[in-house]
């Protein structure tokens, strides 16, 4: 390690005086001017840990569906994995050591995760399309030179992208070939095959209009889209041409909001989807023929998904074991129908990827997807042999079907949920089955659900348990809790403190009757109690409750919490 090169190439990406950043859920992520000497230090870390696992590591540089002027960094493990929990904490040491304290927190990281320091190293870097991402990059680049990594900068890749190329990188080419072109022709290959399967192949299921929040995913599924042309024609929407990135459009806001991305004209029954910044997102949605929006999440492509799995495995007589992974935030109604009608397993772990991505890991099929539509499936290698044998040998109809089962486990990708590789997924089972976005979306009705974030003095006050369904601190809200749900059919409501903003995010759902009012309440009456525990100093509740909800929570409030004590 020549310390003398890194405390001066250090001065040169200087750290902020006081500035003190958490490597959180899913990497740094803050307005993109603080993020420099992070930058720099991340590529140092990189180099750190391709040592030690004397693999190829990754570092993308995204805020995902963050505001465009924010910016993020997170490092990729060796199988495409998010970055191991203890260098979680290596990472937030090194972000905020004062510049004199540097070297030291490296040494001490690579003493205590017992580096050896001559061993090569090998960064891949990747990143979206901000206006800030190509200098934070080249910082990247710095750190990662200066302590002696060989690197290859990818430029311009989607999160998943990226989180693919390690993975290929590490696995000698098994999984595929580490560049964009391998990329491109693995999906497309897998996802022609499929549809030439479909017998019903007309324009509805040909056609797809794409929201691309005006990030990564417009430019790279240009690129792809004539790959896989012959299977499906993409009308691509907020690409980046004019429109901010993440502004009114992009899953995330297609999400919260529950309406459809500005920039889009809807015909009814049209499938439509979104996909978020960095491309690792997708929802799907349609206007019905009464001009009603409906929003298919993370939830019900997951029972899309797992029912046409299981589906193949009945055909071709395997009995293997498949689960679904969820987080709190999944709809009751999807959790019921998975377990009881398709008899499915279904966990629940903390929000995040990276808990969910480990327990999927856990089966021979794991599907996992959080409500807002980040997800994948992952294949045991057991599974994955199991089947190409199965595609050789068996006769005509179980070969038929397990050679769809081959094409699909190439499809996704299973280093991280990714939107673009899900949407051919999702594609290929909607024309294999010829099913239309409403027979889709009727598979179940979702319960009517509300969900809000509020800023609090400090939102470390509240603490969970049990994948974050219930409130250990402060006392006396989960008990405020319980008691208000157990007054309604199928409620359910929780609050958990956000793991990438600094606010408080509150989720409550309830059966359709007196649905929004309901609805309201869960959120409100918590929340009264939580803000006067921790509110800001000089915020009231009910502003605090009126801003958030645009003055729609104003009169409920007055009206519903006249007769509460709180
Ligand atoms: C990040 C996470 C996502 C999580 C979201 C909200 C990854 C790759 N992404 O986008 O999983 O749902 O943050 O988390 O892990 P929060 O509610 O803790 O802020
Ligand atoms: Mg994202």
């Amino acid at each position: 390690m020549d310390l003398g090169a890194i405390t001066k190439y250090s001065a040169l990406h200087a750290k902020p005086n006081g500035l003190i950043l958490q490597y959180g859920t899913a990497g740094f992520r803050t307005k993109a001017e603080h993020l420099d000497h992070v930058m720099f230090r991340m590529g140092l870390l990189a180099v750190l840990r391709s040592k030690q696992t004397k693999s190829t590591i990754g570092v993308m540089v995204t805020a995902s569906h963050n505001p465009e002027e924010d910016n993020g960094v997170k490092l990729v493990d060796p199988l495409g994995e998010m970055l191991a929990p203890s260098w979680e904490e290596h990472a937030t040491c090194l972000a905020n050591a004062e510049e004199q304290d540097m070297q030291r927190v490296l040494i001490d990281i690579s003493e205590k995760e017992a580096v050896n320091l001559q061993q090569d190293a090998f960064v891949v870097i990747g990143r979206d399309t901000r206006p800030s991402s190509e200098k934070l990059s080249q910082s990247v680049i710095d750190g990662v030179t200066v302590l002696g990594g060989q690197f290859h900068d990818y430029g311009l890749l989607t999160t998943p992208q990226l989180h693919y190329m390690v993975y290929c990188r590490n696995t000698g080419g098994r999984y595929g070939k580490a560049t964009i072109e391998g990329y491109y022709q693995k999906l497309s290959k897998a996802f022609v095959e499929l549809t030439k399967q479909a017998s019903c192949s007309g324009d509805e299921y040909r056609s797809l209009k794409v929201d691309c929040a005006n990030g990564i995913g417009a430019l790279k599924l240009r690129e792809m889209e004539h790959y896989f042309s012959q299977g499906l024609s993409v009308q691509l929407f907020n690409d980046g041409s004019k429109g901010k990135l993440n502004h009114l459009c992009g899953a995330d806001f297609v999400k919260s909001h529950q309406k459809p991305p500005q920039g889009m004209e809807i015909k009814s029954n049209e499938r439509c989807c979104s996909f978020d910044g960095d491309a690792d997102r997708i929802v799907y949605y349609y206007h019905d023929a009464d001009g009603h929006f409906h929003l298919i999440d993370g939830d019900k492509i997951a029972t899309l998904i797992s029912s046409f799995l299981k589906e193949l495995l009945v055909e071709i007589g395997e009995s293997l074991n498949i689960g679904v992974v969820q987080t709190a935030y999944a709809n009751g109604s999807s959790t019921r129908y998975l377990e009881e009608v398709m008899k499915v397993p279904v966990y629940c772990t903390k929000t995040g990827v990276k808990h969910l991505h480990h327990k999927a890991q856990e089966f021979d099929i794991g599907v996992y997807f959080e409500a807002n539509g980040h997800g994948t499936a992952l294949f045991s290698t057991a599974v994955e042999m199991k089947i190409k044998q199965s595609a050789e040998q068996l006769e005509d109809k179980k070969r038929k079907a397990a050679k769809m089962l081959e094409n699909i486990i190439d499809l996704f990708n299973q280093a991280a949920g990714d939107a673009i590789s899900d949407m051919l997924v999702i594609e290929a089972i909607l024309a294999l089955k010829g099913l239309t976005v409403q027979q889709w979306d009727a598979l179940y009705t979702d319960l009517p659900n509300r969900q809000l974030k509020v800023q609090v003095a400090d939102r470390r006050v509240i603490s969970t348990t049990d994948a974050e369904r219930q409130a250990v601190t402060p006392p006396g809200l989960q008990e405020a809790i319980n008691d208000l749900v157990k007054k309604y059919k199928l409620s359910r409501a929780f609050v958990r403190p956000s793991g990438t903003e600094d606010v408080v995010r509150v989720y409550a759902e309830a059966d359709s009757q007196g649905s929004r009012l309901v609805v309201w309440i869960f959120i409100i009456w918590p929340l009264h109690i939580l803000l006067k525990v921790c509110a800001k100093p000089g915020q009231s509740t009910v502003s605090a409750l009126n801003r958030e909800s645009g003055g729609d929570i104003w009169q409920l409030s007055c009206r519903s919490l006249s007769h509460l004590r709180v």
